[in-house]
């Protein structure tokens, strides 16, 4: 087992695992060099470079985790809805408003043609985990439901998600459908990837925090409940919601229904959870100040919860890409001092 598989499982290590969202990127000098002159879907299609990108982190930093080189977005690509980061955000040509559009899509699905279309997307975790040390966990991940919904009904990343809800509200069956075959395809998209060779797996709600709490029981939990009863079934799952504060009553209910860690974003306290296995929640932005204080933040959180069992450390939201390296490498070195 790796030292994340055991956290998770609330075994007593003497150690606290770190790894962070968005870890392989263009805080990175030697991912900004492989990126240089390069589309970002041309790396992510390339299982070497993908591979290369994906260990970078683990390369320089010795964290305890990598997390696969590849995006939210990529199952959109392999439904051919358009896909593109041409401007460097998420774009996609084919956004879904109907119920016709939607039956478009569900008409030509099969797990089969999914999993030809990202054969690249296997073959980089194969290789990944091949040359990963084997104390180490390698993560795959998919979006939650209602974030996935919002990229598919809005065709970008929305600043308000205000059509995304109005289509929730309506409910004149379009939106139950589409969030139930995004649960299904969810299933088969990250089924595939723990084929390939994931041992832990990561749901992303980066837009739950715009959804009130009625809405995120009554719309979303439902879908995301099936696909952690289907995937814990083989490995681990944790949940990130952007807006734990908000939800985290029924974040608490996840816990019985497949999920093992919860992710904690930046603007909460930790230990707001109980004994329950957690995840995160340096507030990224401590990363923009000077190894000093970073190293102060990142012992303050290791006091309020590194002592207790199940505690996986992690920002509570991606890196930015302007971090110093230094301050990242400060975080770090922290944590693999510390004894729990
Ligand atoms: O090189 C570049 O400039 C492209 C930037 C980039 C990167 C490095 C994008 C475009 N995606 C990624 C990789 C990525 N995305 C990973 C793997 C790398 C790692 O974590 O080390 C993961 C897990 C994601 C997940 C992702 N993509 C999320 C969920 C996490 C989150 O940040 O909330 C979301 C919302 C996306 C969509 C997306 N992809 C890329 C952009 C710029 C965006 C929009 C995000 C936003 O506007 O905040």
């Amino acid at each position: 087992m790796t030292l994340m598989q055991k956290t998770i499982k609330k075994e007593n290590t003497g150690q606290v695992p770190i790894w962070f969202m968005r870890q392989a990127g263009r805080y990175l000098p030697e991912y900004r060099k492989l990126k240089e002159g390069r589309d970002f879907m041309q790396l992510v299609m390339d299982p070497e470079l993908a591979s290369e990108i994906t260990l970078q982190p683990v390369e320089r930093l010795d964290v305890d985790a990598a997390i696969i080189f590849s995006d939210i977005m990529v199952i959109l690509h392999a439904l051919d809805l358009d896909v593109s980061f041409a401007t460097g955000a998420p774009e996609i040509g084919k956004v879904v408003r109907t119920l016709d559009d939607l039956n478009k899509i569900k008409d030509s699905y099969t797990k089969e043609q999914l999993t030809d279309k990202l054969d690249f997307y296997t073959k980089a975790i194969q290789i990944t985990r091949e040359r990963l040390d084997k104390s180490k966990s390698l993560i795959g991940f998919a979006a939650a439901p209602f974030t996935l919904a919002s990229y598919m009904i809005e065709g970008k990343t929305s600043k308000t998600h205000a059509r995304v809800r109005a289509n929730m509200y309506e409910e004149n069956g379009f939106f139950g459908n589409l969030m139930q075959f995004i649960a299904d395809s969810t299933i088969d998209y990250l089924n595939l990837q723990i084929d390939a060779g994931v041992d832990v797996v990561q749901l992303f709600d980066s837009w739950g925090d715009s959804l009130d709490t009625q809405s995120y029981l009554q719309h979303n939990i439902p879908y995301i409940k099936q696909i952690a009863s289907a995937i814990s079934k083989r490995v681990p799952v944790i949940f990130f919601c952007r807006g734990a504060s908000i939800h985290r009553n029924d974040l608490l209910d996840l816990y019985d229904s497949g999920v093992s860690v919860i992710s904690v974003d930046w603007r909460m306290p930790i230990d707001e959870f109980g004994d329950h296995a957690v995840q995160g929640n340096l507030d990224p932005a401590v990363l923009l100040t000077n190894p000093e204080t970073v190293a102060k933040k990142t012992k303050e959180l290791l006091l309020k919860r590194g002592s207790k069992p199940g505690y996986i450390f992690n920002l509570g939201h991606g890196i930015y890409p302007e971090t110093p390296v230094e301050n990242v490498q400060a975080m770090v070195k922290t944590v693999k001092e510390f004894r729990s």
